[in-house]
This record gives C-alpha cells, structure tokens and sequence, in this order.
C-alpha cells in the first residue's frame, strides 16, 4: 500500500463520511497523493493550509496537462502570439475559478468532503495576489482569463512583486498601511524558470563606430546588469480547452554576495548590489492614476518591458528564424504607458542587435506594438526628466530624439502649425525637458485605443489632439469588459444556478445570451427567486461586516455600495455628504416612511493621497455618529470595510442592490465594477462617464439612474470658472451638510478635522460635488420610491442581468482580435 492509501484507510475507518465516487474518487486520490508527496503530510495530521495546497497541486497538474496541449499546438499552428505587456495583474485567488474553469468545482467538493475537508473553507485561506492597483490591473486580469477562453494565444507579461498592494487597516477611521505578503505560504501555481533569466543593463555609456558599410553602428556598455527571472502561471480558460501563460519576472544580482567585502568583514555591505538589483521585484507601486515618478519606477518599467521584448524576439527567432516576421506573428499589446519604453527597446533591438536599417525597423515596430490608454487625468499622464532618462537608458535616449525628428518631420509635412508640433513632440518643452511616454507609445503604435466610447472620443478632443490630426484614423475604441466567469459563476453561485435552471446553459459560453432572461422580467414566480437569490447574498454581506465591523445590518435594507479606488474623482465626497443630507433629512422628519438603506463603502487611498485619506476618515466619522444614533432606527447604516481587494468584491458585488458610479464625468475612463455590479442585478446611479453611457445604452434608460452635469457641461462649468457658493446656497440642505462637517459635528473631539475638505469644496471644487449633488439627492429619493414597489424594482434589475452581456471581456477580446492584432477567434462550447 502507498503511504497515501494507508492514511485513507485509516481514515475511513475512523468515520463515517460520504463516500466519493467516480470522479471524484479518482480526484481525492490525486489529493492524497499531493498531500503525502508533495507537501508531506500524514493526512492524519493535515491542517487546512495543507489541504489547500495539496488541492491546488492536484488542480495545476489538471491544468498543466491541458497547457502543453495548448502551448504544443500553438507552436505547431505557427500562428501569431498576444503579448500583453502590464505592470499590473491584480489577479487575486485562483482556485476556484481554476476549479470552474476546469469543471472540477463539483468534484473537488465531493472529493473532499469524503475526507472531512470544506472546500468553501479552505478556498477562504488562499491569498489574494494583489500585483495591482485597481481598474486596470483588473483588467489586465480580465484579459488573459477571456484570451484563453476565446482561444488568442497569449502571454502576460509582468513583475512578479514579493509584496504586492499594501494591506489597508483601518485604525480610529484613518487608514495605515502595512506590507502585504502573498507569497507568505509560497505559490502553488507558479513554476519558477531559473534557466530562463535575462540580462537588462542601466547607466554607462554608448560607444558610436562605423560599421561595414559607412552606417554609424552603436553599442550600449551598460554600467549595471540586473538579471530577469521568468515564473509562469498557467491561465485557464473556460471548459479548460485552453490555457495560456502568465510570465512575471522576478530581479535577481549576477552577483549575489561580494565575498571580497564579505571576509573583510563588511557583513551588510557584502549584499547591496544584491539588495539594489533585488528591490526592482520588491513592491508593486500604491499609485492609481498618479505616477509615482522614483526612479525606481522607471527601473521597473525598463526591467520588464526589456525583459520581455528579449524573450518573445528570442522565441520568434527559434520559430521562424526571421526577425523581418516579427509583426506577423507577434503583436504586442501595451497596457497603459508604463511599458511605453518598449519603443526604444525595440528599437535598439533591431537596430542595434539585428542590424537592421532605421526605416525598416520603426515600421516593423509600429506594425508589432498598440498601444491602450487608461486616462486623460493630467496628473496620470507619464513623463521622465530628460537627465534621467539620459542617465539610466542612454542608448534609449538617443533613439527617442531619433524618433521624435523623424515625428516632427512627418508632422511639418502634414501641415502641423508651431503649436501643433509642440504638442506632437515627444520631448515636453514647457516642464523643464521631459520625455512624453504618452506621445512615445503612441507614435510607435499602429493602434491606440481608449477604453469606452466617450473616452476614445475624448482623447481625440484632449490629450492626442494633435497627434489625432497628423495620423489620423490611429485612435480606436475598445470599450471593456469584465470576465463572466469569476464575476457571474464563481462570484455568485447561486444567481448563476437560478439562470442555469430558467434559461438553460448558453450564457455559460456566450454571455450574450443572457437575453433569453429578458421574458422572465416581469415574471412572479422567477421574481421571487431572483430575489431570494439576492437576499442570501445579503445576508453573507452582513455576516461579513458583522465580523469585521462588529455592526449589524439588516440584508432585508437597501445595500448601496461604492466600493473602488479612493479619488476625488471618484466622488465618495458626494456620496457621503448626501448621506448625511439624508441622516439629517431622517432626524428632522422621523414620521417620514424612510427607506432602510445600508450603504457600503470600502477602497483604499494612495499613501500619499491626502485628501482621499481625509474622506476616508469623514465615512468612517460618519459611521460612528450614525451607526449609534437612536434616532435614526435602523434606517440608515455605514460601514467602511478595510483592504478592498478582489476576494472582498467577490462578496461585495452579489450584495449590492444599488450601485454607485457617480465619477465627474468625462474623468472616468470607464469603469469595469459598474459592469460587475449590473451583471450582478444591482441597478446603477451613475453619471453619463466611462463605459456608464453604454451601459445605459444596453439596459435602457428606463433601468438605470443617471443624473448630473454631462462632460460637456463639466468643460464648460470649468472654462467660465466654478461657482460652488452658488451652488451651496441654492441647496439648503447641502449648505446644512456643509456646515455640520466644517464645525465638527462628525469630529466633535477635533471640530476642525474637515474643515480643509469644506473649504476646498466652498472655494474650488474642482469635481464640481457641490453642481451635481442637488440632482444626485433627488435621484436618491426616486430611488427610495421604486424600491418601494419590489416587482418593479427586480424588473429592473433582472433586465440589468439579461442586457449586461456585451460587457463581457470575451467580446472586448474579439475586438482587439479583429481590428487591432489581426487574429482569429473561436466560439466557445
Ligand atoms: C483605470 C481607469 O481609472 C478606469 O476608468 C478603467 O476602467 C480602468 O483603468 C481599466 O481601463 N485606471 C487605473 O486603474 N489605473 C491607472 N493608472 C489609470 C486608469
């Protein structure tokens, strides 16, 4: 008997559990045996950590088998490869969406509940991998789910942070950070490829010769040598028919100690070269929207982008011998700007390294990379001092001036004016010389694309203005989309079994149709259903916030939820002030039929983000007075829940009845929880931003709440100057709000604690707060009076559910396929 089998036997004996069958037999076999000999436990003697890991070993040999089945067939198709470069994967758990990708979600269940293990309990342990900020390393995520689904083959290609986005606490209502550490209990899912590591250089010099032929040939003599290690992630698409690969690079010293100063008895110093090239791995930047703008940043962009660049050209090579192919059987995909350096990287590849002629290689590079924007915040669009730039990536340097020449030309030619050529140029004349990444990717693009309608339009309009006319028909549209399967399926089981049951399987491969839910509508008896559904949600909801707040809830109460990245923008401000115009509206007319709300917050603020700390703590203020207060009875709750990651959204968005996405508009590039959420059946208040203007178009005007100043009315406020006095004194009751913050009705121990986000409002308001909130008040109200009429509100909400099927990421996929990687895909099932 193997040491596994005797265990069993021992504990089969020992109790009386249910016996697997079938599958799930030969699964919990597989179980076993990674328990005994791969994690080396006694099955007797196994705590729950140990199961995990031994279910998700058994679960990646499923997996692997599948992978080089995909990989092997890929290689033998001689197709073209995705390579999305991101230096973000906010991937989170990976375990039960594997397992539903897989169709092991069942089995893994039985199989271990015949060895007395609960599935739900140990998938609970898993760590969150957090290797992003927000949106767009969601969407990063997204992505590689539904490229594998749709059958593109793709590599991801990043960093492999050891800490990833800190942990946020919550103490006394302000937020603190400390370090997050996912791989803590190490990493079933990675394979590490030490035999697959590149060098990347920084600093030293350029050294300029004649080459054969009379052509000025370059050699890079980098004073540094960093070493980038691959770890691969198989990415499981659904029915497991594919999986692609998730390469993240990890920095490593060439040297790892300097044994001179080691025996010299320099014990610390004998490792800083290592602790330098090592720190480029260490720590996911916490900026969303901000550029971090540390050279470290930049030496993170460089390692990764290289590294890449290094590894899919050498692939290419081995294939197709011939680097004049690369475009046709590569394209690179470039999230956001910061890979944008992979230009130039690309560049010197081929110029230096292949020898090719500059004209050939920039049409071989424009013709591999596009290139997707993510924001038309200034603030958010990248640049890098020239010395820097000169300094870390010489060579780099050289070939940007190269290629901005050429630009300039181009534009002259195309009649651009002064003005237009400082604004295409990518050196910024106007902040002390800076390198334009925005403007570097996108003249080395064949493809750049905004994110939602409006703000593909609104890039044309702003940032790219002047790049849109001197190339034009460069800028396209891809608007977003969310993967169906972990934000429908494994998000929320139970509303994916009652659609199972109503309207059979399809929407499992082709989320669009979900429509054939649409005559169910109005129906009672699905109604009631859809919404039990709900409540069960809820009721997790409020079990979570219990234990986590120690505040009780009511799941029957409407459940409000902004949860998302803590940004002005973004406008917690105005949900919160509006709560507490209603918190006072309830005090002053208790008799009032008042709808019992619970609104939920949770996200987490930039460390440096002050202001959006601040409005962190005005919730959590809030709270306290209000969670407290008898007066309100139970009508209206608070609850901040700390460290918003991926694995609490999983709980979160299920529960949700309504949903806030009320961003100043034309600032939002388009949201992806706002897709989450109504897939989910929760209506949305939203402004006419982002991806909330085709969502509307979608679900029908009739079934969301839009309110406020469009982007257009946004400009204009702006351009003839704000007037938030106006506004305040228009609006009593946010006059009265405002008064209670800036005295210090929600501070009382420290009145003038808001009184910096009062006057900011009163004298600037830049996100126009105080313009919207009269007619984003009154839409709470229409919302409070459909809620009173159930059948009419989950009507609503399950046409949300039936129309939201476009938005899934399988679609927005297509479109890149389509029209800006030129591939084909498949049809799913
Ligand atoms: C975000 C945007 O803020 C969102 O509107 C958008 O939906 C997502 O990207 C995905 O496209 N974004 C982000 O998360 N981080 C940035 N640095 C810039 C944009």
């Amino acid at each position: 008997l193997y040491a596994a089998d005797a265990a069993l036997a021992v504990a089969d004996e020992a109790s009386a559990l249910p016996e697997a069958t079938g599958d799930a037999r030969s699964f919990r076999d597989l179980i076993l045996a990674k328990l005994t000999y791969a994690v080396g436990k006694d099955p007797i003697v196994a705590r729950d950590h140990d199961w995990l890991r031994a279910l998700s070993l058994a679960l990646r040999d499923r997996i692997v088998d599948r992978w080089m089945a995909t990989t092997r067939g890929v290689y033998r198709m001689g197709g073209k490869r995705v390579y999305y470069f991101s230096l973000e994967f906010l991937i989170g758990r990976l375990l039960k969406d594997g397992l539903n990708n897989m169709g092991l979600l069942g089995t893994a269940r039985e199989a271990l509940a015949s060895v007395g293990v609960d599935l739900d309990v140990i998938a609970e342990l898993e760590a969150d991998a957090a290797l992003g900020n927000g949106g767009l390393g969601r969407l990063a995520a997204c992505f590689m789910e539904s490229m594998a689904t749709v059958g593109v083959p793709a590599y991801g290609y990043g960093i492999r942070y050891e800490n990833g986005l800190f942990r946020q606490n919550i103490i006394d209502g302000w937020q603190t950070e400390s370090p997050e550490n996912w791989l803590a209990y190490g990493n079933p899912w990675e394979f590490p490829r030490r035999e697959v590591a590149y060098e990347i250089g920084f600093g030293g010099a350029v050294e300029a010769s004649e080459g054969w032929d009379g052509s000025a040939v370059h050699a890079w003599k980098p004073a540094e040598t960093v070493l980038a290690v691959a770890h691969d992630t198989p990415v499981v698409g659904w029915r497991g028919l594919r999986v692609n690969t998730l390469r993240l690079w990890s920095a490593r010293s060439p040297d790892p100690i300097s044994l001179d100063a080691f025996n010299a008895g320099d014990h610390i110093g004998a490792l800083t070269a290592r602790t330098k090239a090592e720190s480029i791995s260490r720590v996911l930047y916490p900026a969303d929207s901000t550029p971090a703008g540390q050279e470290l940043r930049l030496r993170q962009e460089y390692f990764f982008t290289s590294a890449s660049l290094q590894d899919l050209v050498r692939r290419h090579l081995k294939q197709h011998r011939e680097i004049r192919t690369l475009a046709q059987k590569a394209a690179v995909q470039l999230n956001d700007t910061h890979p944008a350096i992979a230009v130039a990287e690309l560049m010197r590849i081929l110029i230096d390294i292949h020898a090719m002629s500059w004209a050939d290689a920039f049409a071989l590079t424009r013709d591999t990379i596009s290139y997707t924007n993510h924001t038309l915040l200034p603030e958010a669009l990248e640049s890098w001092p020239v010395p820097l730039l000169e300094r870390l990536l010489p060579r780099h340097m050289q070939i940007i001036y190269a290629i901005n020449a050429r630009v300039l030309t181009e534009a002259r030619a195309a009649g651009a004016t002064d003005a237009m050529i400082a604004a295409v140029s990518i050196i910024d004349e106007g902040h002390g010389r800076r390198v334009r990444m925005g403007n570097l990717a996108f003249v080395g693009s064949h493809k750049v694309n905004g994110v939602s309608a409006l703000h593909s339009e609104l890039m044309k309009e702003t940032v790219f203005r002047d790049l849109n006319t001197v190339f034009p028909g460069r800028i396209t549209n891809k608007t977003n989309g969310i993967t169906p399967r972990r934000w429908l399926m494994t998000a929320n089981p139970g509303l994916a079994g009652l659609l199972r049951e109503t309207i059979g399987e399809g929407f499992l491969d082709d989320a669009e149709k979900l429509v054939a839910l649409e005559p169910f509508a109005r129906d009672p008896g699905f109604q009631e259903r859809f919404a039990a559904v709900k409540h069960a949600n809820k009721a997790r909801l409020a079990k979570t916030i219990q234990q986590t707040l120690g505040l009780r809830v009511d799941p029957a109460a409407l459940f409000d939820v902004q949860v998302k990245r803590m940004h002005e923008y973004k406008r917690q401000l105005l949900n919160i002030l509006e709560t507490i115009a209603l918190y006072n509206a309830i005090r002053t007319h208790p008799e009032k039929d008042w709808v019992p709300r619970v609104k939920v917050f949770a996200g987490k603020a930039a460390a440096s983000y002050t202001s959006a700390k601040y409005i962190i703590k005005l919730i959590n203020d809030v709270a306290k007075m209000v969670n407290t207060d008898p007066a309100v009875r139970n009508l209206l709750k608070v609850a901040f829940l700390p460290n918003y990651n991926v694995s609490l959204a999983e709980v979160i968005i299920p529960a949700a009845d309504l949903s806030e996405q009320i961003s100043t508009a034309g600032m939002e590039a388009s949201g992806t929880g706002n897709m989450k959420f109504a897939l989910n059946g929760a209506l949305t208040i939203g402004t006419l931003d982002g991806a909330n203007v085709e969502m509307r178009d979608h679900v029908g005007a009739d079934n969301i709440f839009i309110f406020g100043l469009t982007a257009a009315e946004v400009e204009a406020r702006r351009a003839k100057g704000l007037n938030p006095r106006a506004n305040i004194e228009a609006d009593p009751a946010l006059a009265e709000v405002l008064d209670a913050v800036g005295s210090g009705v929600f501070s009382p121990a420290d009145p003038q604690r808001h009184r910096g986000t009062v006057d900011n409002l009163t004298n600037s308001d830049w996100f126009l707060v105080t313009d919207d909130f009269t007619s984003y008040s009154a839409m709470q109200r229409r919302i409070d009076a459909l809620w009173g009429t159930p059948a009419a509100w989950r009507e609503k909400a399950i046409l949300n559910v039936a129309r939201m099927g476009w938005f899934s990421s399988d679609r927005t996929i297509r479109d890149y396929s389509d029209e800006i990687w030129g591939l084909p895909t498949v049809k799913v099932g």
